[in-house]
């Protein structure tokens, strides 16, 4: 039984913004709305088992709790006792790996228990919550699960209303241009094409419905796996409650137990699959711009890198390159022989990235449009007409992504530009945008792999079905070389398919500091591989802002500098002579970095941890550092704090606990404090965590223009014990599905007199040198004797007279004193 409640809580205000979809503070939303009436879970009627399912009755309406480890439980409501297929764009399949619960009923709950969670549901009002094992409370209902019948579409909008407490903060929700505490902060999820959107400025171009809570050093995570327009209320309308609703769809959602952050983030990343490996080009450095043409322009550019001697792995073309903007064709004016172009730039080590958008122009003698149109591959209106809108090509159809039959056509269209040598994709306005409108109207009807609905429900999926569909396509057409793809729009989960960037910024110093804020926050809401437009999309930056921006795109997991065409160059040498040589120093430190970035990117595909971490993360257990947001790790050794106006001449740094070496001069700084640190133009604040070893490549201009002899290690010493991780593979290939791959794990044992390292070496790959050059920082005595596996070596001198010892990579044990 359900009955209607009338006054008291925040879903009220909430029904109210919900329906028209923009914020408004009225006192009495229900005599404003007689029409709508909202129900609720009344009272716990009876339960039964199901598998690793419990469900819940309260006359029809159902509720599911089920079980899928120890620490993820998934709630769903069924208003009218029938649940939706279980089926999701975002999760992957799941087999349920719990090690057993148990279930208790007393007098006044139904009680879950797995190893690590009790998920409670109270007879009496149907408030579900969940605790850890010791009994502290984590999460939960302020209010019993409610709905209301949808008055124009069918369906229900479907509420949950979770108590905040007092100090909980909230983190995650993917691209959000918000600081990263989200509490009182209101936001919704609808994709949207915002060129040059502002701080604060909802929604912007993905729905990531998944947010991290933090209260008293402890958190978790909740995931609304629901692809309709969703709206989170984190504190905003009442302090002490925290809402997310959806104009649709099903109440579903995921409690993802903690008790640290990065808990929950790797476990977000077992419900929604991690990123793939790259190929090691893809995190090289990126040039971009709307758009290099024609191909003198483009050989004119990759030219220049080389003249200058600043590294660089791609150049993009932006929509021009085509004829007529239509997708998957050649502009032969401006490109007459494409393949011999890019065959041009491969010999000089620079890899192609062409511009893919969902419009198709309509054009009966245009190939794609004719083959979609025949097949009926396009989306329709609730009436059957065709969905017709203008983008860059004028009238356009646009191929339904969420058809299975759809996306494997869509993926066999980029067999030409394959053949034609173009090493990665970019998927652009598939929000998708319209001319105009903004985007599709809501009655364009969408196969939903067979789960058929309206764009209202697949609206938010749409771009990261094409992104799929390109992904999957492209892993067939190189076979067995990883595709590289990039995308504007997504959803939960989009990180199996492609990598993204944030859209349209604009060049001011208020962007590059949003800038840091949306990695930050991608990255810990599952899309790691993330980047901004280095420098600014709109607007024209000066030398010094693009390169404190290229500074901060080094730690960028996504490193590509792109500009609209209005703009002044935006080449690392067009702002003079003094900001180049300071971007061309800064760019071949990425490239020093490439094999710690890249192991970085495994333990991200193979383990779920994030790239970056703000520092909340680190120390979540002092609530100062849950809103510190300049901070943030790159990996879990390095530590930076990019410098975010100008003029800047030195910088309050938080350094989390332990020591620190200031990157530029290896002083060392003892952490759990904050410090100053000086930031001349060509320096920004990194750290490298003491105990740490750093593995370096040599500069190169390209991320394979050489041949690595030996693999330098740079071994920062600390006492005590401190593990580090390094990776290698083939670098392009999937060979590493095959456990071709290479894990090293080291450990340093430092005293007053003494530095041990210890290799163990896992996997099948083997690198393609045999030595490590070995060096030391930070040392507290003067080393004079090495001893490798047993065997004495001797200490080498480099021009630089730094002192290294040369050893075999397959070194067990090694002891310097
Ligand atoms: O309506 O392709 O965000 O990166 O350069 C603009 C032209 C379309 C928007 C993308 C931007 C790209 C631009 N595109």
């Amino acid at each position: 039984m359900t009955e209607t409640k009338k006054e008291g809580i925040a879903s009220e205000m909430i029904a109210e913004e919900s329906l028209d979809g923009n914020i408004q503070h009225v006192n009495n939303p229900v005599l404003d709305l007689p029409t709508i009436e909202k129900k609720y879970l009344r009272a716990v009627a009876a339960y039964h088992k199901e598998g690793n399912s419990y469900i819940l009755t309260d006359g029809k309406a159902r509720v599911e709790i089920k079980v899928l480890t120890d620490d993820i439980i998934r709630v769903r409501l069924a208003p009218q006792g029938a649940f939706l297929e279980d089926f999701s764009y975002a999760v992957v399949a799941q087999e349920h790996s719990a090690h057993g619960h148990n279930f208790m009923e007393d007098d006044t709950y139904y009680s879950i228990y797995t190893a690590t969670v009790i998920c409670r549901v109270s007879k009496k009002d149907f408030l579900v919550s969940f605790s850890d094992v010791e009994g502290k409370l984590m999460n939960s209902d302020y209010a019993p699960m409610h709905w209301e019948e949808s008055p124009d579409f069918g369906g229900y909008y479907v509420y949950c209303t979770k108590k905040a407490f007092n100090d909980e903060v909230f983190f995650g929700c993917g691209d959000k241009a918000s600081n990263l505490n989200l509490r009182g902060r209101r936001i919704r999820n609808w994709n949207s094409d915002t060129y040059s959107f502002g701080f604060n400025q909802d929604p912007l171009y993905k729905t990531i419905p998944f947010y991290i809570g933090v209260t008293s050093g402890d958190s978790y995570g909740i995931f609304f796996d629901n692809t309709f327009k969703t709206h989170f209320d984190f504190a905003a309308e009442h302090n002490d409650q925290t809402s997310f609703w959806s104009e649709g769809g099903e109440l579903q959602y995921y409690y993802i137990h903690g008790p640290k952050m990065m808990d929950v983030v790797m476990r977000y990343h077992q419900l929604t699959g991690t990123h793939f490996m790259p190929p090691m080009w893809a995190i090289g450095y990126h040039q971009c711009r709307w758009s290099y043409y024609p191909e003198k322009k483009v050989l004119d550019v990759a030219a220049e890198f080389r003249k200058r001697e600043i590294p660089c792995d791609a150049l993009y073309l932006d929509i021009d390159y085509m004829d007529g903007y239509r997708c998957f064709t050649w502009n032969k004016k401006y490109f007459p022989d494409p393949k011999q172009m890019i065959k041009d730039l491969s010999a000089n080590g620079f890899k192609t990235v062409v511009m893919i958008d969902p419009g198709i122009k309509v054009d009966e003698d245009y190939w794609v449009f004719k083959e979609g149109h025949d097949n009926k591959y396009f989306c329709r209106r609730g009436d059957d007409y065709f969905m017709e809108g203008f983008v860059w090509p004028g009238r356009c159809q646009f191929p339904d992504y969420t058809d299975p039959e759809v996306r494997q056509w869509w993926g066999t269209l980029y067999k030409g530009l394959v053949e034609d040598g173009v090493a990665g994709f970019w998927n652009d306005m598939n929000e998708p945008a319209v001319f105009g409108r903004g985007t599709f109207p809501d009655d364009v009807r969408h196969d939903y792999d067979g789960q058929r609905g309206s764009h209202r429900k697949a609206h938010n999926i749409y771009g990261m079905q094409m992104v799929r569909a390109t992904y999957e396509g492209l892993q067939k057409l190189y076979k067995n070389k990883r595709p590289f793809t990039i995308t504007r729009a997504a959803y939960s989960g989009t990180q199996r398919y492609a990598s993204v960037w944030t859209g349209d910024n604009i060049a001011t110093w208020e962007h590059l500091r949003i800038g840091i804020l949306q990695l930050q926050r991608l990255s810990i809401s599952g899309l790691s591989f993330c980047g901004t437009d280095i420098g600014g999309f709109t607007g024209n930056p000066d030398g010094e802002l693009y390169t404190r921006w290229m500074q901060f795109g080094v730690f960028s997991p996504f490193m590509r500098v792109h500009s609209a065409g209005d703009t002044v160059d935006r080449e690392p040498w067009s702002f003079g002579p003094q900001w180049e040589a300071i971007c061309k120093k800064f760019i071949e430190l990425r490239y020093k970095l490439l094999p710690y970035i890249y192991s970085v990117f495994w333990q991200q595909h193979k383990y779920g941890v994030p790239i970056l971490r703000p520092v909340s993360m680190l120390e979540q257990d002092v609530y100062k550092n849950l809103l510190r947001e300049e901070e943030f790790a790159f990996g879990d050794k390095i530590l930076v704090s990019p410098v975010l106006n100008p003029g800047q001449e030195y910088k309050v740094v938080y350094l989390p606990r332990g020591n620190w070496y200031y990157y530029f001069n290896n002083n060392l700084y003892e952490g759990g404090q904050e410090i100053r640190i000086s930031t001349p133009l060509d320096e920004m604040p990194i750290f490298v965590s003491a105990g740490a070893i750093i593995p370096e490549y040599p500069v190169m201009q390209y991320t394979d223009e050489k041949k690595i002899e030996t693999l330098k290690l740079i071994t920062y010493y600390s006492d005590g014990e401190h593990k580090s991780y390094g990776y290698a593979d083939h670098g392009d290939t999937f060979a590493y599905e095959q456990d071709i791959y290479l894990e090293k794990r080291f450990k340093q044992i430092g005293t007053a007199n003494s530095v041990t390292l210890v290799q163990q070496r896992d996997g099948l790959y083997t690198e393609r040198y045999d030595t490590y050059s070995i060096y030391f920082v930070g040392l507290p005595f003067d080393w004079t004797k090495a001893m490798v596996d047993g065997v004495t070596v001797p200490i080498s001198t480099d021009d630089t007279g730094q002192p290294y010892i040369t050893v075999d990579n397959d070194f067990k044990k090694l002891i310097i004193e």
